[in-house]
């Protein structure tokens, strides 16, 4: 639990659709699946058929990002996609989809592909969380499918989620559309998500401050930075 002083600090954020307001003490950086089983070669995401280097200048803006979530004792937590070594928590469903050369569970180069304790699902080292930080092991897209995050968020008093992470279209999506629907005010800095595929990625961001922000909004690392040092 992170010590809560008495008047927090108010953020007001420029974003699409319009401006995001937020305080530290209800706010919680949400880092979503930045393992190497996504950016490195030899991992989940090139056996699905990607190229895995898409996704490398989002590291320097998520260590930014974390580095001033840290500054500014935000509560933090990690998410992390994988499954236990039984593959009792894998659906058939998804080890089967996408057909891709190696399949979950199978020995790749950093070890069982997207299962727990293998190097792959590890975190990349440059964001390596700290000892007080969370980090929540989900079997699923979204982050609150099957894990405690929603308790954890409501024991922390937590009610606005700054996000960021990969992929914008898949986990990151799946992940706002479930903090959406339970009340969370989500902001997503567009530039510490990446994508496989560039024009997904701007889609994706333009279907969640689209509609007056039907899931949440948007800004980007320069803009959440600038709020926060006002
Ligand atoms: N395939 C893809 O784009 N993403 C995932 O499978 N998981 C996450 O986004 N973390």
């Amino acid at each position: 639990m992170v010590y809560r002083g008495i008047n927090p600090m108010v953020w007001r954020v420029k974003a699409k659709p319009s401006t995001y307001q937020c305080d530290e003490q209800s706010t919680a950086l949400i880092m979503i699946d930045m393992q190497r089983d996504f950016l490195e070669p030899g991992g989940f995401g090139e056996a699905l058929g990607n190229d895995v280097s898409t996704l490398r200048p989002v590291i320097a803006v998520c260590k930014d990002l974390l580095e001033l979530a840290r500054e500014s004792n935000l509560t933090i937590v990690h998410t992390r996609e994988g499954h236990l070594p039984d593959l009792s928590d894998l659906p058939e469903t998804k080890r089967n989809r996408g057909e891709p050369g190696q399949k979950i569970g199978d020995l790749g180069p950093l070890g069982r592909i997207l299962i727990r304790g293998s190097s792959g699902h590890s975190l990349m080292p440059e964001l390596a969380p700290e000892k007080h930080e969370y980090v929540i092991d989900k079997p699923g897209k979204g982050a609150f499918f099957a894990t405690d995050l929603h308790g954890i968020l409501e024991r922390e008093r937590v009610t606005s989620l700054i996000l960021a992470g990969v992929t914008t279209e898949v986990c990151v999506h799946s992940t706002v559309r479930e903090a959406n629907d339970r009340g969370y005010d989500c902001l997503v800095i567009g530039d510490a998500c990446g994508s496989y595929f560039p024009d997904f990625h701007s889609v994706a961001l333009k279907m969640i401050s689209a509609q007056g922000g039907i899931f949440g909004k948007v800004t980007n690392f320069l803009e959440f930075s600038r709020a926060v040092s006002e």
